[in-house]
């Protein structure tokens, strides 16, 4: 019999949303394939996922729950039945919260998953219970804070309108790795004339795919901007008819603050020359239709929300917002798509409990004592290695008198400090519905396997862990695919679906969606300009901010890796094979300072750790600037820590963001070869 062709989604926190094609033999995914059929995808997928059958079936999965028997973090365990793992949970629960109070349960979850159901699964039940909340912030919330300063709710360009742009900026994005679908229409800019430039810390692979690169200081890209409208003002090239119909206070701006932007001071302070800065706004004013695409690593700093408002800025100075192919691309945003109160149920909550900042999870379990956190509940996230300042993480998840329980597809780091570990389903093995974040794509997915081992998705988790507490709402016993069908009758006013049918959906295809007419208008901010001057903000102007740093010689660059998605994939051991070990990028003239050379064990610290790597020495790193790519599993390690023993738990100017570029280090070398164990596999 003829092997079955099913339609799924690509699950990972990832802007493009693939769409899949899986083929099923004997209740196994034995290939996975692009949709040729999916708008964005088109018959493409990256390398991660050309092979997710191997991810879904990895001899890695667990099949069932895990009773900690040795130490915390040890990793030894013994299988026990759900019914027991589900009856020690809620006992304990029971007795936490009469000793401490609900708020001592503090779950913690991110994006294993970016399905609106599962991801959002353990909201209405931790709101039932009463627990802590936490603030997911660990991406790029400062990114969103400082594009809706400027332009509210106002939706993104469509990525394939790149292709009508006669400059593209990719803008501390690699997109090579972590957007590979947007490429497509910047190659087609490309072939119609348009230059690409790229503005980055270091040379990245996307610096291989554009014509320019351009190396910034970190942390320093908002002074550009503003440097770069003082030149669009002093040469004469700004859009003034565009700027007196569209846009709010860009006189105040160019009056109260570009002129402490001249090109020799921004030429300090982002390392360009002034002659490359004139080039770049010559070129970015005279341009008809200049496209931004802004990637979040530039807003991972103590002055993210602001520099991405300056950036935001610059496509109203040249009028770039209202011409086909121009604007800016930061994210795109369906709000007000779906009712996600029908998933998240704030009304389940008696009254409104404390929330928990998730990028302070080290100082949460460590220090918080209003009350204590005696209870951690992690799905869909790994913590011990994605988490800023690993080593107050790793002593939290540490204490004896914290009783954790994880709920996962591996035994990841934070698996093996858990009390209980749960076994959790693929994404292949339940329903939900997606929503893209880099185009319009919503596509729902039913399961296309069946569970592998005794695995349950984080709905059907719920839904038991409801019943062991003795919650009657009638909420907790629908099935995922009845609260899909709920939210889609529920949702959608003023968006309307575009190009496809309606059935499309059931099907499993791809639909693109956009804002109705109606509901479109020009700028979607309360003032129906472009707030350049934006009297709500605390700087009603936008400025530059300095960012953090700190005191070491050289800034970290934590950058993606192009074979792991965070800490996923890194249960692949042909993925492994590609990326063997954690890497430190060095300069030659630093190495040689350092007495390294390329191969070297290296150790960087700062004051909050020190971690182990192997030194690779390239130019495409300038000197002060260190690269790691990737977040590893602590035994793919040269050491006993990964990269975020070196990040600090401070937060963005605005949103709460997580500020992992935004560090310093010193870097020597290793203690000899001794000390250096091998990644195992
Ligand atoms: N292969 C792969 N794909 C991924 C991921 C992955 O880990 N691997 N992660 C996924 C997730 S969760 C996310 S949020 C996205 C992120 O996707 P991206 O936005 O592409 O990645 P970031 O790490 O956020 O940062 C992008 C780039 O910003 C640069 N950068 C850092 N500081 C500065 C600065 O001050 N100025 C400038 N100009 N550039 C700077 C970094 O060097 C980095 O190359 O990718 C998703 N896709
Ligand atoms: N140094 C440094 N640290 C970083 C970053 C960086 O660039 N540099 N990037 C940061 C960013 S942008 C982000 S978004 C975070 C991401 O951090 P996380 O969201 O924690 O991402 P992952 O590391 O991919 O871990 C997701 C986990 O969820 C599990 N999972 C997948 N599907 C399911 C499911 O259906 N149910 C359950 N229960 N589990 C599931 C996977 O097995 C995986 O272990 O990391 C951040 N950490
Ligand atoms: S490009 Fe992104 S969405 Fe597409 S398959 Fe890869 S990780 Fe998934
Ligand atoms: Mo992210």
């Amino acid at each position: 019999m003829a092997n079955e062709i099913k339609r799924s989604v690509c699950p990972y926190d990832c802007p493009d949303a693939c769409g899949l094609l899986v083929e099923v033999a004997d209740s196994r995914a034995v290939r996975v394939s692009g949709d040729p059929e999916h708008a964005f995808t088109r018959s493409t997928l990256c390398p991660k996922m050309n092979h997710y059958e191997r991810t879904v079936h990895s001899p890695r999965r667990l099949t069932q729950p895990l009773l900690r028997t040795g130490a915390k973090g040890s990793g030894e365990f013994r299988p026990i039945a759900w019914a027991e793992a589900l009856h020690r949970i809620a006992e304990r629960w029971r007795g936490i919260i009469e000793a401490d109070g609900a708020e001592a349960i503090l779950p913690y979850s991110y994006a294993g998953t970016m399905g609106l159901i599962q991801r959002n699964a353990g909201d209405p039940f931790f709101h039932r219970l009463g627990a802590s909340r936490l603030d997911r912030t660990i991406c790029s919330p400062a990114k969103g804070a400082g594009w809706k300063a400027v332009m509210g709710d106002t939706p993104a360009p469509h990525p394939d309108d790149v292709a009508d742009s006669d400059l593209v900026i990719l803008w501390g994005i690699d997109a090579v790795s972590t957007n590979i679908h947007f490429l497509r229409g910047v190659r087609r800019a490309r072939r119609s004339g348009a230059p690409v430039w790229l503005i980055e810390t270091h040379e990245t692979p996307t610096a291989n795919v554009v014509d320019r690169t351009f190396l910034v200081r970190p942390g320093n890209d908002g002074a550009l901007a503003l440097g770069l409208m003082h030149l669009l003002v002093r040469d004469g090239l700004t859009d003034r008819e565009f700027l007196a119909q569209h846009v709010q206070g860009f006189e105040r701006l160019r009056d109260e603050v570009l002129p402490r932007f001249p090109p020799d001071r921004v030429s300090r302070l982002t390392g360009l020359s002034v002659a490359t800065l004139e080039e770049m706004a010559r070129a970015y004013g005279l341009a008809r239709a200049p496209f931004i695409r802004v990637g979040s690593g530039l807003s991972r700093y103590a002055n993210g929300a602001m520099t991405v408002r300056a950036i935001a800025c610059l496509p109203a100075a040249v009028g770039a917002y209202g011409k086909q192919g121009g604007g800016c691309l930061t994210s795109v945003s369906t709000t007000g798509l779906f009712a996600m109160d029908e998933v998240l149920r704030p009304d389940f909550m008696a009254r409104p409990t404390r929330i928990i900042n998730m990028n302070r999870l080290g100082w949460a379990l460590d220090a918080l004592d209003t009350p204590r956190v005696r209870s951690l509940y992690v799905y869909s996230s790994n913590p011990a290695v994605v988490a800023p300042d690993q080593n107050a993480v790793l002593r939290g998840l540490g204490r004896d008198d914290l009783f954790t329980v994880v709920h996962e597809r591996f035994l990841t780091d934070t698996a093996r400090y858990a009390d209980i570990v749960l076994p959790a389903t693929s994404s292949l093995e339940h329903a939900d519905i997606y929503r893209a974040y880099g185009s319009y794509c919503i596509q729902r997915a039913a399961a296309v396997v069946p569970p592998v081992g005794t695995s349950k998705s984080n709905w059907e988790v719920f839904g038991l862990l409801a019943d062991a507490m003795g919650f009657d709402e009638p909420f907790f016993r629908q099935t995922a695919d009845e609260l899909i069908d709920l939210l889609l009758e529920r949702s959608r006013p003023g968006w309307e679906a575009v190009g496809l049918d309606p059935r499309s959906l059931a099907d499993g295809r791809a639909v693109e969606v956009r804002l109705s007419a109606e509901a479109r208008g020009a700028y979607r901010t309360p003032s129906g300009k472009i707030e350049i001057l934006n009297p709500r903000e605390p700087h009603p102007l936008p400025d530059f901010i300095p960012p953090y740093g700190g005191d070491q010689p050289f800034r970290l660059m934590t950058a993606p890796a192009r074979y792991g998605l965070n800490s996923s994939f890194r249960e692949r051991d042909d993925l492994r094979r590609k990326e063997e070990r954690p890497l430190l990028q060095m300069n030659p003239a630093d190495a040689r300072a350092k007495g390294l050379a390329d191969g070297d064990p290296a150790v960087a610290f700062n004051h909050l750790g020190e971690v182990a790597f192997s030194l690779r020495v390239t130019s495409g790193v300038p000197q002060g600037v260190v690269v790691v790519e990737g977040v590893w599993w602590l035994d793919q390690c040269l050491g006993a820590r990964s990269v975020n023993a070196l990040t600090s738990q401070r937060l963005t100017d605005q949103g709460g963001g997580s500020t992992f570029y935004d560090n310093t280090v010193d870097v020597r070398p290793a203690a000899p070869a001794g000390r250096r164990a091998e990644a195992t596999s």
